[in-house]
């Protein structure tokens, strides 16, 4: 491998098929005049039924939340990454290349692909100056819905994560296609949040921050700091990523409610009203905001606190305050009015499972390694922990009895939640990350479809995983 830069990019202009070339330079330098503006995230769509784009994973100079801020991770020089948009069927290549000094990998979060060979396969060791050809098809079945990349290596991804590597898939499908939905003002946004003290090399947090999970003391939107967002239609769609490592954003438009309409897996059957919306590292949603109703002032989108230890203040020291990460200002315009549909795209509920597991959630001490984050009592090792087989469906019960809370996510397969301590779940939904709350038990229901292979399950809190709280799942060929 060691391909020198020059001809990796003489390599991937010859491959291009349509959508998209090279960049060449930091979109930071190219387009923006203003030295404190960001970069808005490149959009590379599908035509045709494929996309094929270049990603390079390497370091950047960058504006972040309006300050020069050196050395960071980026992909192809921006934070967040650029957002790739495609349908279901598509074909979808990555030329990509690792211009980092350490490990690096790409995981397909939420997409429905085969976890083997080039396509969503977090087991692929891609070393510094490699580069490495995804090839990932689309399934024809894939859910509408807002989906994202990021680094998978075990041992380096909060490492990575915390440096800025990540980025929105899009898939766009039956929900984007309803009326109502195409008259919205679609708003996306990346929430991410930095170490502003870090050293150059990269933020090794102390132990106890690595135990609770590391926080940044700066929050991002899009890679800006407290943006605003000019209000141009009665409806505005807002499609929301929690990018974080270890962060959850616990949402609220002041004074307002959200329509949720959709989840991790894309549609709801139909609008949930919320006060407040928790979202956990890795989790999306979609939610409506109807502007005609708000006060004809900037209104605050704010993160109000969360505590998701029971360790005291260990890895809260930046999330105990309620502050403002985005507002929305609404024009002196009158739009024309838009309803908040009824119904949405309607969730059929998966089959009765044919079997139960147990999964539970702790930490503790291992002989040789210390402190470490535990899945049934074992720290994550590289051969099958939980192997089943292609087509069962099985229901799966999450239990924590730790002194932290752990959102459990699932690659490859998306799960319906059937009920959290033993209370059914009303909202029959897609998802692939769960909240796992301390003393909880969640109880998940899974269809293994379409892809053998082996592939894994973790928390989403990227230190936990990478302290041990992953699980590889084998999925036999059916019988
Ligand atoms: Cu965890």
């Amino acid at each position: 491998m060691g391909i020198k830069r020059r001809e990796f990019l003489g390599l991937t202009a010859l491959g291009a098929t349509g959508a998209l070339l090279w960049q060449g330079c930091s979109l930071l330098r190219s387009r923006n005049s203003s030295p404190l503006a960001a970069p808005i995230p490149e959009i590379y769509r599908s035509e045709g039924g494929s996309l094929e784009i270049n990603l390079e994973a390497r370091y950047e100079d960058v504006i972040l939340g309006g300050e020069p801020t050196r050395n960071m991770m980026t992909y192809n020089g921006q934070i967040p990454g650029p957002r790739l948009e495609v349908q279901p069927g598509d074909r979808l290549i990555i030329h990509f290349k690792n211009s980092l000094d350490q490990p690096t990998n790409l995981h397909f979060h939420g997409l429905h692909l085969s976890p083997e060979g080039n396509q969503d396969n977090v087991f692929l060791h891609i070393e510094p100056g490699e580069t490495f050809h995804y090839e990932l098809e689309i399934h024809p079945q894939q859910r509408a819905g807002t989906y994202w990349y990021h680094p998978h290596h075990h041992g380096f991804v909060a490492e990575q994560l915390f440096q800025g590597l990540a980025g929105l898939i899009v898939v766009r499908g039956d929900l984007d296609e309803l009326p109502e939905i195409r008259a919205t003002q679609e708003e996306f946004f990346v929430l991410q949040d930095f170490n502003r003290d870090r050293p150059p090399q990269g933020m090794m947090g102390s132990h106890m921050n690595l135990m609770a999970g590391r926080e940044g003391n700066l929050i991002t939107v899009n890679g800006l700091f407290h943006p605003e967002i000019a209000v141009t239609k009665d409806l505005v769609r807002l499609r929301l990523l929690n990018a974080s490592p270890s962060r959850f954003y616990r949402l609220q438009l002041y004074g307002q409610k959200l329509m949720q309409i959709a989840g991790d897996g894309g549609a709801f059957s139909q609008p949930l009203e919320r006060d407040e919306l928790l979202l956990t590292p890795g989790q999306r949603a979609e939610v409506l905001i109807k502007t005609q109703d708000l006060p004809k002032t900037p209104i605050h989108l704010l993160n109000l606190p969360y505590q998701r230890t029971q360790m005291g203040m260990m890895g809260q020291q930046y999330n105990n305050a309620t502050v403002a990460i985005a507002d929305f200002t609404p024009s002196a315009q009158t739009f024309a009015p838009v309803q908040i549909p009824a119904q949405l795209i309607s969730v059929e509920p998966l089959p009765e499972p044919s079997r139960t597991r147990r999964f539970t959630l702790n930490h503790g001490m291992v002989p040789g390694q210390g402190m470490a984050f535990l899945i049934n009592g074992e720290a994550y090792r590289d051969q099958p922990q939980t192997t089943v087989r292609l087509n069962d469906v099985e229901d799966w019960e999450i239990v924590n009895t730790g002194t932290m809370d752990h959102p459990f996510h699932v690659h490859v397969n998306g799960f319906q939640v059937v009920s959290r301590n033993g209370v059914p779940e009303e909202n029959i939904a897609w998802a692939d990350t769960v909240l796992v709350r301390v003393g909880e038990t969640v109880k998940i229901r899974i269809a293994f479809r379409d892809f053998a292979g082996k592939t894994v399950y973790h928390c989403h809190i990227l230190d936990h995983e990478d302290l041990g709280m992953m699980g590889q799942l084998e999925i036999l060929p059916a019988s």
